[in-house]
């Protein structure tokens, strides 16, 4: 049967709810579920990865055209455009007071203040356009109870909008549907061109973009995937007007010269130059592959990049995931404090439906550690800097610090929307509501319905 996200019949309600506030705001919802009905959605997570070329369409960019409800929320970038030298200073300090300029809803509720109200402008846009469809997913007693948090009786213009994290090239979106496909050289080596560029880019689909370097013009660059024992050979043409290097971050080198570091054990990468990095993939797992030279720059604008080994001989716990392999890069230098090279409300939840396992890979590239702590579930830690653990332990909050590697699953036990972030707290709130290094796991009943929200946001 096809999945029809907007076309579920009324269920029995549970939960006691306010009528009034519940008409008025399903008018909304409704209106805009009829926009996004997504009946005749075939495209399943499967197909999705056998996709020949890319069926996402990114949103257009607002600006200009910015709606009033996220308007509300700070959206003046807080890091200045020409920034090169990243440093602590250059992350998002929360401003000291909300929004002066805010204009407040006459319906404000008791107690609200400007907070609260950019606050919610940043779940919107989150959620965006999935609240409507969120109906046929959880049916009418958690669907009217998501009315009354959004406030969808104000029938906000995110309603009909796709999510933040659709609005902006991602990671997820790229390794999806136009992975990087190396090619095979006559001597048998696995090889992958690359290129290091100087690009913009956008934390969010509000903010102005900031002057990013890396691989491919991707922040994160693109995953390259390879097979335990693969002989690889990585050409990198730097782009750029500076010097640079790549180092393969947890790859055992038989030959010390392919190990990136300039000086040490190479020239550096000059402007117009190219380098061929040849090694073979001898460690499977999770790791990285990042730039050496004048790190601290560029690395923290985006110079990072997954290198995941695909094992010979996986172990149970990775056997056991059937649902999505995620990567989360962290960073928190010149984009903020970013998942991916994006910030909340543009971070891509982790999808998952009742029953199943997925799999998360938490790296961390920046300069400070950073808790992943996951609401309503533990996880299940397999790998440390892509070496199993002989002894997977179960947790909810998990350090990683700076060049380290954690491989985690999950099993998707609980429905819901789970928040899942960093627990440093100034890395995720402040006074103009969530930003940065938050998420969300949402847990649907059946995979189907993932189907049809992918089959929403690529629509
Ligand atoms: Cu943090």
């Amino acid at each position: 049967m096809e999945p029809t996200l907007s076309s579920q019949p009324a269920e029995s309600p549970g939960a006691p709810i306010d009528e009034s506030a519940t008409q008025l705001s399903r008018r909304g919802f409704l209106r805009a579920a009829g926009v996004i009905s997504l009946t005749g959605v075939a495209a399943g997570v499967a197909a999705c990865q056998n996709a020949t070329s890319p069926q996402w369409s990114f949103g257009p960019v607002a600006s200009a055209a910015a709606p009033a409800s996220a308007a509300v929320a700070s959206v003046a970038p807080s890091v200045a455009a020409t920034t090169v030298a990243p440093s602590i200073a250059a992350s998002p300090v929360p401003s000291a007071v909300a929004s002066p300029s805010a204009s407040l809803p006459a319906n404000l509720p008791a107690g609200w203040t400007a907070h609260d109200v950019a606050a919610r402008a940043v779940v919107r846009r989150y959620v965006g356009n999935l609240a409507p469809a969120l109906q046929g997913v959880y049916g009418d007693t958690v669907f009217n109870e998501m009315v009354k948090i959004l406030g969808a009786a104000d029938n906000y213009p995110e309603l009909t909008r796709k999510p933040s994290f659709v609005q902006v090239p991602n990671l997820f979106v790229t390794d999806l549907l136009a992975p990087l496909k190396p090619t095979k050289d006559a001597d048998g080596y696995v090889h992958f061109d690359m290129t290091v560029d100087d690009f913009d880019w956008q934390i969010d689909e509000l903010k102005a973009p900031v002057k990013a370097t890396g691989y491919n013009k991707q922040w994160p660059g693109p995953t390259m995937r390879v097979k335990e024992g693969d002989k690889v050979r990585a050409v990198f043409k730097n782009n750029r007007q500076e010097t640079t290097s790549v180092h393969f971050h947890g790859v055992e080198f038989d030959n010390f010269f392919m190990d990136g570091v300039p000086f040490v054990t190479q020239l550096p990468i000059a402007p117009g130059e190219t380098f061929t990095y040849e090694f073979t993939a001898n460690r499977p797992g999770s790791l990285m592959y990042h730039s050496h030279h004048n790190a601290t720059d560029q690395v923290g604008r985006g110079q990072l990049g997954a290198f995941v080994v695909e094992p010979k001989a996986p172990v149970a716990e990775e056997k056991a995931v059937d649902g999505v392999d995620y990567t989360w890069i962290s960073n928190d230098t010149l984009g903020g404090f970013t998942i991916n090279g994006h910030g909340f409300p543009a971070t891509v939840p982790v999808l998952a439906a009742l029953g199943q396992t997925v799999r998360i890979r938490f790296m961390n590239e920046g300069t400070m550690g950073h808790p992943w702590h996951s609401h309503g579930y533990g996880m299940k830690v397999i790998a440390k800097d892509g070496f199993y653990l002989p002894q997977p332990y179960v947790c909810d909050t998990l350090m990683v610090n700076p060049g380290e590697r954690y491989d985690v699953t999950i099993k998707a036990e609980r429905l819901g929307i789970w928040a899942f972030h960093c627990h440093i707290l100034p890395h995720v709130e402040g006074t103009d509501g969530m930003f940065g290094m938050v998420n969300t796991m949402i847990v649907v009943p059946k995979p189907e319905h993932i189907t049809a929200i992918l089959g929403l946001l690529t629509a």
